[in-house]
């Protein structure tokens, strides 16, 4: 992985500023009479300085966003004003955006705290099994899922790349999944395996895809919508890894009902923006043992009377989703800005 490039305090707030007088740079529209009446709509497209709003009608207008605005994601529901020049190719501006029924967040080196998309009631995880499957990265996923109460679903795809045994042995890796409750889909965009049963589970739902770069999440948006035509990007030779090809988040209709956000792969997905006990939460199965470890500020290491320990030595909690959380827990120090800048 890339180092973080070494920046002293003074640096990065410049950096943290600079972003934040871009993307807020001079509203276009400074004068109330080049704009119509607000209307309501929904982004479906969010890149750099503009963002694509969708009215029930199906017309999308590309707007600024006012400065007064916080922050504008995919599946937000706002107020735009539309330009009266119907020439101009960024033509509105969004004035305000409704309370947010749900918002995935994570959180950035410069930027604090990010939201990824607002409005979705599924997150779908998905990872492969190219360049290797990582745990570690579903269990930070359904933390942050766990945390924001957004129902998660663990994909694994390019299956059809598994011989028989080490299908076998996937299958019961995951099984750790299924046994506390996940819902865990197997998919193939070679060979088209999983797709439908992935189709009647995003019916009448707004999901969101995330995962590494390279998984395939663009593809499989293409299997499931194929007038999507997202871009798909090549793994590269060196480190298997993907290119991040999908640059910005884009919402997406399945002509029977129903959302699905493409968002762009991240190398790491960091938890650091969260305190200890969302991430101990965030295990599910360690919950009917949290609170009843022999000592208040037990670290469920060695500590004695740990009950969630006893329980992964007695097989109770898998001992792969113990070791991920410690593993979780240890890194958060890692790749964290001395301060956390607030939303
Ligand atoms: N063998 C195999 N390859 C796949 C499958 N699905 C996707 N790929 C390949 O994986 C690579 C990356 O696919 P993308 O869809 O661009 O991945 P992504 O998750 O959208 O990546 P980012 O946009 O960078 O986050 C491409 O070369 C795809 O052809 C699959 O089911 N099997
Ligand atoms: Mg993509
Ligand atoms: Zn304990």
């Amino acid at each position: 992985m890339a180092k973080k490039p070494k920046l002293t305090h003074k640096q990065k707030r410049q950096v943290s500023s600079n972003r934040k007088k871009r993307l807020s740079s001079k509203d276009t529209f400074s004068d109330d009479e080049q704009l119509g009446e607000s209307r309501a709509g929904v982004v479906i497209g969010r890149f750099g300085k503009h963002a694509d709003v969708e009215e029930s009608s199906g017309v999308i207008t590309k707007c600024h966003i006012r400065r007064t605005v916080d922050s504008v994601v995919c599946g937000d529901r706002v107020e735009f004003r539309p330009g009266k020049d119907a020439s101009q190719s960024v033509n509105g501006i969004i004035e305000l955006v409704h309370d947010r029924d749900s918002v995935l967040t994570r959180p950035d080196f410069y930027d604090g705290v990010k939201p990824i998309a607002a409005n979705i009631d599924q997150i779908i995880i998905v990872s492969s099994v190219l360049p290797a499957l990582s745990l570690n990265i579903i269990d930070r996923y359904l933390v942050a899922s766990e945390d924001v109460r957004i129902t998660p679903i663990i994909l694994l795809n390019k299956v059809e790349l598994l011989d028989e045994t080490s299908r076998k042995e996937v299958n019961q890796q995951l099984d750790m999944y299924r046994d506390i409750g996940y819902q865990v889909m197997l998919t193939s965009c070679k060979t088209g395996e999983g797709i439908d049963e992935l189709t009647g589970l995003l019916k009448d739902k707004i999901s969101v895809f995330v995962g590494q770069s390279g998984v395939g999440k663009s593809s499989i948006v293409n299997q499931l919508l194929p007038d999507a035509d997202e871009a798909i990007g090549e793994i590269s030779d060196n480190s298997g890894l993907g290119q991040h090809t999908t640059t910005a988040a884009k919402l997406l209709h399945f002509p029977q009902g129903g959302d699905l956000i493409d968002s762009p792969g991240v190398r790491e997905f960091a938890l650091w923006h969260l305190p200890v006990e969302s991430i101990t939460n965030g295990f599910v199965e360690f919950r009917d043992y949290v609170g009843g470890c022999k000592f208040r500020d037990c670290k469920h290491l060695d500590d004695p009377g740990c009950l969630i320990r006893q329980a992964a030595e007695q097989g109770e909690i898998d001992m792969l989703r113990y070791d991920s959380y410690h593993k979780i827990l240890a890194s958060m120090l890692e790749n964290r800005p001395n301060r956390v800048i607030p939303l």
